[in-house]
């Protein structure tokens, strides 16, 4: 008998499914497709780690499931190229990103195709190649057609010590990683999208995809819209108004301060001579803040302006305060204080000795503490101390109060109602050397170009030196030569744009250009997109919940209006899968100890050298902590089906999983035990009831599984169904094929040598297997159980068990226990399927 030798099955099968083509797709309206996609990776220097493989295999399960299931699937692999890490690692050892590039993206392919995932390798590609950038290119000057992209100044990250800008993922509690060198803010031209102008699309067309709830929350909270009103606050002995955006509209009456963000225009003109220093020097130290040091400070602090704003209705001094906790760039910058109701303003007003008025009586479920206003109640309730002249809100619900103050402020011209977003308009452009050029020109006299299609790719100019410039300025700046042309088109001087984009643009589409990645003529063709769009499956890392998600749906959304695409949403089912995690040890010293080393006894852990206790912990993964685990390692040791099989059964997809490698050798036993079967002497070409009955249940609920995405279970019914399958006299060769079409999409490469061991060829063509429901309800007889003569219970069992069986089964009948308590039995009369009767004394 052949033993089950994974290396040479597994280079076997990979060689054959690549002659083949075995997963080659191409369009075909005949077939209903299927889009199954992973979130790309970005090709690292340290290679594919096992928390890919979670994510990939996933994918590939589902790739496999529906082409057996006759779907044209759709399952793509490339390389999310350009970034920071790469630009980084060409700074410090001088080799071009490109080459570092193509070599990263060698190991990860080679990776990939050892653990025997069924892309359409013809479809790969780099975000960092010309012949895709091109295309992220050309939808730039899409957006730019539309009105979508525009220049601005807007502060970015700069490091004087290091003379150069840094990306908000360089910078930690407003200091450079690199060194530790303080960052600040400084303004420099860029350009920036306008997503805000989809901001509402972005939240109402969630409804459309079916995602996890929490990342529609996410996505929701990030867009952020808040209903509201703007009201105006005239100042007195001034000209001007203050604007404030306030969502709380009802607690007007409330209002006892105003307060600016030290960022607000008007600040420098309304500021008493009295309070000027004050105010400067408070501002200076605000700008040298970041947004979440000045939201997230715990003590609230301001400064008073020495000016007074007159209260809309009542017409009351209300004292003009500059504090950082406003943020310049949400609503007007300007913010009304309500201390009663705002725990923020609450907190203001009692270092500051502002009163406090309250405007809305906290219900009887307030605590005490808000009831006796030694806190703010910021909940709904009755309006209280609210009514001025006709406008009469005592008594009111303040839901009610929100509408008549916004009807007053209208018709009294003091204000209107107001929609804000927390979304910004997205900051697209970036002063490094390793990402898309922008293809656009400058001319002298202000205005500019977009590069037209026969323009593109725009290449970037060879540079020796990636280094940011000292000035902020992108790298691109220091090649004169590519910069300062005579435009081709126009004659004119121009410049070229020498920002590039953000690693981000890369992944807006790509997965787009998977339907059609090999068209030079355009970016796809509409046809083949309308065929294989949306992506029915998309899978990846939650950390990808915010940004990637919202940038690629707004790109797509653009790309809708202008027709180029066929759907609303890019990603119909997203799944994110859960992180894996590790318990990590080390000694008191903080020496790391290799999990391997350690033993442990009754919950606590020991070096096995030295007998140590340990601490442990559980978090990511981690090299240095010796708790790194190299899928390639695993492969060459147990095998890739292993692997794959191992990393679905350590628990639900979207679930967080604590990795340990023990149970890695249960798969491959697993693995081992069906390659024993099937070349056993019980393999027989005739069917029984028993095998089909086992087969078709387990068919049944592993389809169910497979729907659900819920792997480990399917995994679990497997094992479980060899465990009985196994006790069976013989083993029916229909149920090993059914069976060995179910583990395939787990475990590709030994289901298809097993299949070839049982005469059959093409697994990976097969069709995936149906239950036959005969097989599924298990026919039930019902036993009535009499006790001397006396009906005292009934059972449902299987039809046709033994007497020995049933007897045990309706002693334990809970009635017929009690009665049967101190008895004995002295005989028992069993007629099959129908009656148990004991005779007892
Ligand atoms: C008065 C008030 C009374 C407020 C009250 C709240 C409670 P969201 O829901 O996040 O939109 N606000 C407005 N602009 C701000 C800015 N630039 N920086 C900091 N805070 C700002 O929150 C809206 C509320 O946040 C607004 O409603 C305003 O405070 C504050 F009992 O106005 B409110």
């Amino acid at each position: 008998m052949r033993s089950y030798d994974h290396s040479s099955v597994e280079k076997k099968w990979q060689k054959i499914w690549e002659e083949k083509e075995a997963f080659k797709a191409s369009c075909d309206p005949k077939k209903p497709k299927y889009y199954v996609l992973d979130m790309f990776p970005y090709p690292s220097g340290s290679g594919l780690h096992v928390g890919h493989v979670v994510n990939y295999t996933a994918t590939d399960i589902i790739a496999r499931y529906k082409r057996m299931q006759g779907y044209n699937v759709l399952h793509p692999m490339g390389w999310d190229s350009f970034g920071l890490p790469a630009e980084q690692y060409a700074i410090r050892t001088g080799t071009h990103p490109a080459v570092t590039t193509k070599n990263n993206v060698d190991a990860f392919r080679i990776q990939l195709k050892n653990l025997g995932f069924s892309y359409d390798w013809d479809r790969e590609f780099a975000t960092s190649d010309p012949s895709y950038y091109k295309w992220t290119q050309w939808i730039f000057t899409k957006l730019y057609e539309k009105g979508l992209a525009y220049e601005a100044n807007i502060s970015v990250n700069f490091c004087p010590a290091l003379g150069t800008v840094l990306a908000n993922e360089e910078v930690d509690a407003g200091r450079a990683k690199d060194g530790g060198h303080p960052v600040i803010k400084k303004p420099l031209r860029q350009w920036v999208l306008k997503i805000t102008e989809y901001a509402d699309r972005l939240i109402e067309d969630l409804d459309l995809v079916d995602w996890p709830e929490s990342i529609k929350a996410l996505q929701t909270n990030w867009i952020g819209k808040s209903l509201g009103a703007e009201i105006h606050f005239s100042l007195e002995n001034h000209t001007d108004e203050i604007v404030v955006f306030t969502t709380r509209h009802d607690t007007i009456f409330g209002c006892t301060y105003l307060v600016l963000a030290p960022e607000h225009p008007l600040i420098d003109s309304i500021t008493q001579d009295s309070q000027k220093e004050q105010v400067k020097k408070y501002q200076d130290r605000a700008f040298h803040e970041t947004e979440i040091e000045r939201t997230e400070a715990k003590i609230k602090t301001g400064v008073f302006t020495g000016s007074y704003a007159l209260h809309p209705i009542t017409g009351k001094k209300v004292p003009i305060w500059v504090a950082d906790y406003v943020l310049p760039n949400y609503g007007t910058g300007a913010v009304m204080g309500v201390p009663a109701q705002c725990e923020r303003d609450f907190e203001f007003a009692k270092s500051y000795n502002i009163p406090i008025i309250q405007v809305v009586m906290p219900p009887k479920e307030a605590s005490d503490e808000e009831k006796k206003l030694q806190k703010a109640w910021e909940g709904p309730g009755i309006m209280v101390n609210s009514s001025y002249k006709d406008l009469e809100l005592d008594g009111k619900h303040n839901e009610a109060a929100k509408e008549l103050i916004c009807d007053w402020l209208i018709s009294n011209k003091k204000g209107q109602k107001k929609v804000c977003y927390k979304l910004r308009d997205w900051l697209f452009s970036r002063q490094r050397y390793w990402g898309e050029p922008f293809p656009i020109l400058h001319f002298e006299d202000g205005t500019k170009r977009a590069l037209a299609i026969d323009e593109l790719p725009l290449l970037p100019p060879h540079l020796e030196d990636f280094k940011p410039s000292p000035s902020g300025e992108s790298p691109l700046s220091r090649v004169k030569e590519w910069v300062n042309i005579i435009d081709p088109k126009t004659g004119k001087k121009a410049q070229r744009e020498t920002n590039t984009m953000p690693q981000w643009a890369g992944s807006c589409w790509y997965y787009l250009r998977f339907c059609d990645p090999h068209n030079s003529g355009e970016a796809w063709d509409k046809q083949i997109e309308k065929y294989w769009m949306p992506v029915d499956l998309y899978v990846g890392g939650v950390e990808h919940a915010v940004l990637h998600l919202l940038y690629a749906r707004f790109w797509h959304k653009v790309l809708y209006d202008i027709g180029l695409v066929s759907t609303l949403e890019p990603f119909y089912k997203l799944r994110n899968q859960g992180l894996i995690v590790c318990r990590s040890f080390k000694t008191a010293n903080n020496v790391y100890i290799a999990p391997s080393d350690v033993e442990e006894r009754d919950g606590k852990y020991f070096d096995k050298k030295t007998g140590v206790e340990l601490q442990s912990q559980i978090e990511k993964m981690s090299k240095s902590k010796l708790t790194g685990a190299s899928p390639d390692d695993l492969v060459t040791e147990w095998g890739a089906d292993s692997l794959r099989l191992y990393e679905m059964f350590l628990g639900p997809l979207e679930r967080e999983k604590v990795w340990v490698t023990d149970p890695i050798s249960g798969c491959r036993r697993f693995l081992s035990r069906i390659f024993d079967m099937v070349q056993s002497n019980k393999v027989t070409d005739k069917d029984t009831d028993e095998a089909k009955r086992l087969i078709n249940r387990l068919i049944h609920s592993v389809s169910l599984d497979m729907e659900a995405l819920q792997f480990n279970t399917a995994i679990a019914k497997f094992m479980e169904f060899l465990n009985d399958f196994s006790k069976l006299e013989s083993y029916p060769k229909s149920a090993l094929l059914d069976l060995v079409k179910l583990v395939n999409p787990f475990a590709p490469h030994i289901t298809e040598e097993l299949w070839e061991m049982l005469g059959q060829k093409d697994l990976f063509a097969a069709t995936y297997p149906v239950a036959d429901p005969n097989y599924l309800q298990e026919k039930m007889v019902i036993y009535a159980i009499q006790i001397n003569g006396k009906v005292r219970g009934t059972i449902d069992t299987a039809p046709d068990l033994d007497q020995e069986t049933v007897a045990k089964l309706a002693r334990e009948q809970h009635n017929v226990a009690k009665f049967l308590e101190g008895m004995t039995i002295k005989k028992t009369i069993f007629v099959p399927n129908k009656l148990v009767s004991f005779v007892v004394g």
